[in-house]
């Protein structure tokens, strides 16, 4: 091997070196539209160098950009580390083994572009990229989630072939401000385009619209050389209504004379009649075109832009959107894929959005730095308020950068550039300097230049608001917290001390079966001046599609390889340790709202039904009062049917008139049906749905399902038949035909990720839970009716279990009564477990559904009758654990196609759930491709049934929720169909 030819760019070792942020890169503005770029998407030649100073191969492969390198066949593979660098080496420094990807491709640089000025962009490289042109070197920059912008016209010609490379460096000192919890990879991970515009040109554009239709647009005019013409001026124009040019601007700005008449800075006005304002709720844009005019008027640069108006401002402990305090129902969205790891097309970014849009959500926290500018866009055009956060994320070292002059330009460079990208989006409500990187001197130095350059917009930082809520100090306008207890929340907002508005900047942590409380939250919230609302944690479940056999990502080959959730045979999805790393973090990865295809998980439904944006109570069991619950429309968009659920298995429709409402209004509506005269529990459902076409959802999609109760039940009694024998072995179990696995107690589930990281599973399994010894106390025989005792001896004492089978009117009665000693005072559920016969393949159900439901997280699964087969009814968390449950189930069938099969009536709503796994079969693997599904169904009937919490990383449930130690008793019959 020879030596690499010297290259100043790789002389500067800028990968270690945090005061070089850039060099040769033009300054950030507004995304605009231009036509007239050449993509360079597509596939580069490749290598990848162990290291940035190590010398170039003969052999090159390739590799497609927009990707990473590392889910594209190479050997350094994607690595899940949370808070711990993935090297010991302490900031600035990186380890010398730095994987390199150097990328290559010709250029044809069209003839037309003579005489312009001709600008590479690169959208996104992590971390730093180094731009060589014809083996000339053209810049460097850093910031691995914003564009670098480069001006080639020095080192290409028009109407020539170009040779661009792109060096891309993995670790670098910015990888110590890039510590974000998510798979480290490399690569270029956003589209890059060559385009030319003219030395005088529009170079930036700054709109300032506010919702009394005041409209204020600032053009920064450049030149980048030739001489200044005279006479030259800028226009605009809002949707065919011209803006005027501001002359007391003008006046005040005279003293520059680079750019004769207005000067290189122009400012335009209009006072728009009428406006519609824009919100979360009332997306209206208007579109915004500033044309750079010569002195005879033809047009000489165009900047196209929509803007919406509207107004944000903090009054008190108040956040206000045009004057209203509005619910942050957010979430904190990564750029994750499971194909490609990092990059997502515009279509990936517009699904999550409408997703989260039919689910209630109006917030997206860009969690933890700046997204592609088409995801702004969507959220302008679809309404969703936007919390745009700098890529700033020192975990592992984060008090010694938080001061450290040397990451002081890396700071300010990265939340200004975000800012000046960012600012015309009416969308973006927020600034956020970043994430998890304690506090110190570079991040007031950010704050300051975001308060002097946008003072339009409020600031937050968690990290400075960690401090204390009532004075964050210059960093935080906002008491943004992360995972604080709802009590400390609700303490704090009527402590009489709040001075911000406390918007949780995340909360709800999503890791598996999980987001316990979160209906308890949003209560608390509506009811708390001063609380309101924040971003759950998070939206996705990084699992990277993995080929079992080989262990490598599947790659962009493997397209269509997953459904509903499921990777295909022979895949799964991989989290943390699946690629061969032994330092990670395991399924801390898998934390969000949807699976890695986007396919919703149950909390979604929860979500839906805590956003509604109508609700329903009863009114004195005469009618319903029926209330709008959003900030800014009215009930037109919506359409609404009635549903009576009858326990009699009956269901009725009626069409129902939504009155017009306007925002925080309610009317009594009477009740559309009679009730019958049984007396039976009935309910009644308001089916909101989409009264047409939203640009989310097509007419007729599901908004919300509000819920009352008009009837309760009426106690079930049972008459015994002392005749008909009851089959009891002499192991104190019920024989039945079946079942193959006859009913004992059950005191424990597959543990949940809350269950493992809040520390209560270790605890059950030192108390024995998952298999207590179970011992026969004794057996008693009358005529129709067994009483068994049995001991279930767990460490922390024996548990006495009563069963009684007495044979009754159309089937067997079984009560149960159990109880724990003192020391078991926080189990996972207390309950009844069996097995049935192969084939009973259907569940239908009265209760709480279709989809999954807990104790602490049932809100949003309305009572009826519901139907799924049993294989539907198992959600398959990345890593097996509780799953499938049914909250609030009053009575089951389970079935084989020819009817047969058997009936269970509960005592009282009960948690039930039917799956193909028993909780040991779920707690022995480590991925869901692993279970091996049973051919009968395994049944556990809960008399009580531990919430779930969110303790994988927050608070755990509430006290409520948790199973005592004491005394428990349920019922039920069973029923051979
Ligand atoms: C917090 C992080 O901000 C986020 O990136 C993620 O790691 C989340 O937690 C947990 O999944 S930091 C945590 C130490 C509270």
């Amino acid at each position: 091997m020879t030596d690499a030819p010297f290259d100043p760019l790789t002389a500067l070792r800028p990968w270690e070196a945090p005061e070089v942020t850039s060099w040769g890169r033009l300054p950030m503005h507004a995304v605009d539209r231009r036509a007239g770029a050449v993509s360079l998407d597509g596939d580069w030649r490749f290598q990848l160098l162990p290291a940035p100073d190590a010398p170039l191969g003969e052999v090159w492969s390739s590799s497609y950009v927009p990707g990473v390198w590392t889910v594209q066949g190479t050997d350094d593979l994607p690595r899940y580390l949370n808070i711990r660098m993935p090297f010991a080496e302490f900031p600035p420094e990186v380890p010398a083994a730095n994987p390199t990807g150097v990328y290559e491709r010709a250029v044809d640089v069209p003839a037309e572009w003579a005489e312009r000025r001709i600008v590479l962009q690169v959208g996104a490289a992590e971390s730093v990229l180094l731009v060589h042109v014809n083996g000339r070197p053209a810049g460097i920059s850093k910031d691995s989630h914003l564009a670098a912008e480069f001006d080639l016209t020095p080192v290409v010609r028009p109407g020539e072939r170009a040779t661009v490379r792109l060096t891309v460096v993995k670790w670098s000192d910015a990888s110590h401000i890039e510590d974000q919890d998510h798979w480290w990879h490399g690569g270029i991970t956003r589209s890059v385009l060559l385009y030319a515009r003219d030395a005088l040109h529009l170079a930036d554009v700054t709109v300032r619209a506010r919702r009394d239709g005041d409209l204020r647009v600032d053009c920064r005019v450049r030149d980048a050389g030739g001489a200044l013409p005279e006479g030259w001026y800028v226009s605009g124009e809002l949707d065919g209504h011209l803006l005027t040019q501001d002359a007391e601007f003008d006046r005040t700005n005279a003293e520059d004379e680079r750019v004769s008449d207005f000067l290189g800075e122009a400012r335009l006005r209009a006072a728009v009649p009428d406006v519609r304002a824009w919100t979360a709720e009332t997306p209206e844009l208007y579109g915004l075109t500033v044309r750079l005019h010569r002195a005879d008027g033809t047009v000489a640069d165009t900047s196209r832009h929509r803007i919406g108006f509207r107004d944000v401002e903090i009054d008190g402990r108040d956040l206000l959107v045009n004057g209203e305090r509005v619910f942050i129902r957010g979430v904190n969205r990564h750029d994750f894929h499971p194909l490609t790891g990092r990059t997502v097309s515009y279509h990936d970014m517009r699904a999550d959005l409408v997703l989260l849009k039919r689910f209630g959500f109006n917030a997206i926290r860009t969690a933890h730095y700046p997204n592609d500018p088409a995801l702004y866009d969507l959220a302008d055009e679809l309404g969703f308020y936007v919390v745009d956060e700098a890529d700033i994320e020192s975990h592992d070292h984060a008090h010694e950068i938080a001061d450290d002059p040397r990451y002081l330009n890396a700071f300010v460079d990265r939340v200004s550039r975000m800012v000046l990208r960012d600012k015309n989006h009416p969308s973006v409500i927020i600034w956020s300097l970043g994430n998890e990187s304690d506090y110190g001197a570079n991040h007031d130095a950010a704050a300051g230049w975001v308060r002097r350059h946008d003072p339009t917009r409020p600031v937050q930082y968690e990290g400075a608001a960690k401090r204390g809520w009532a004075d964050p100090g210059v960093a935080s306008d906002i008491a943004c917290p992360m995972y604080a207890p709802l009590e400390e929340c609700l303490a704090h907002a009527m402590s009489g001390t709040q001075t911000k508005p406390l918007i949780q900047c995340e909360y709800s942590h999503a890791m598996g079966n999980s987001n316990g409380t979160l209906a308890d939250h949003w209560e608390a919230i509506e009811t708390t001046p001063g609380l309101q609302g924040g971003f759950i944690w998070e939206f996705w479940d990084h699992g990277i599609l993995q080929r079992v056999n080989d262990g490598r990502p599947a790659g962009r080959g493997g397209a269509g390889l997953y459904d509903n959730g499921v990777a295909a045979p022979g895949h799964r999805w991989a989290y943390g340790g699946d690629f061969g790393e032994t330092d990670h973090d395991g399924a801390f990865i898998a934390d969000g709202v949807v699976f890695p295809d986007r396919t919703p998980k149950p909390v979604m439904f929860e979500h839906r039904e805590i956003a509604a944006p109508v609700r329903i109570d009863c009114f004195r069991h005469e009618g319903v009062v029926l209330s709008n619950h959003q900030h800014f429309r009215g009930l037109d968009w919506l359409a609404g049917e009635w549903e009576l659920s009858l326990a009699d298995g009956a269901t009725r429709t009626a069409p129902a008139e939504l009155p017009d409402l306007r925002p925080g209004e309610t009317a009594a509506v009477p009740l559309p049906f009679e009730l019958p005269e049984d007396g039976g529990e009935a309910w009644l459902t308001l089916r909101v749905t989409t009264a047409g076409d939203e640009p989310w959802a097509p007419r007729g999609t599901v908004v919300c399902l509000p819920q009352v109760r008009l009837r309760a039940a009426p106690p079930v009694r049972h008459t015994p038949v002392p005749g008909r024998p009851v089959e009891v072995g002499e192991d104190g179990l019920l024989v039945h035909p079946l079942l193959t696995a006859a009913p004992t107690l059950s005191l424990w589930r597959a543990p949940t990720d809350n269950d493992e990281l809040g520390g209560m599973a270790a605890r059950w399994r030192d108390w024995g839970l998952h298999a207590p010894a179970r011992k026969v106390v004794a057996v008693r025989r009358d005529p129709g009716r067994v009483a068994v005792v049995c001991d279930y001896l767990c460490t922390g004492g024996a548990v006495r279990h009563e069963q009684v089978f007495t044979a009754v009117e159309g089937g067997l009665l079984v009560e149960e009564c159990a109880e724990l000693p003192e020391a078991l005072h926080d189990v996972a559920r207390v309950g009844s477990v069996f097995e049935t016969a192969a084939g009973l393949n259907l569940l239908e159900w009265f209760g709480q559904g279709p989809w999954e439901s807990y104790p602490d997280r049932e809100a949003g699964a309305p009572v009826g009758h519901h139907s799924l087969p049993v294989d539907e009814l198992f959600t398959p968390y990345l890593r097996p654990q509780e799953s499938g449950g049914r909250h609030g189930v009053r009575r089951f069938t389970l079935s084989a196609p020819d009817a047969t099969g058997l009936a269970v009536r509960l005592d009282r709503p009960r948690q039930v759930s039917v799956t193909r796994h028993r909780a040991a079969d779920l707690a022995a693997v480590t991925h869901h491709d692993e279970l091996v599904p049973r051919a009968g169904c395994v049944v556990h009937i809960d008399a009580a049934h531990r919430g779930l919490g969110t303790a994988s990383c927050g608070p755990d449930t509430f006290a409520s929720y948790l199973v005592a130690a004491g005394v428990h008793r349920w019922s039920w019959t069973l029923r051979v169909l």
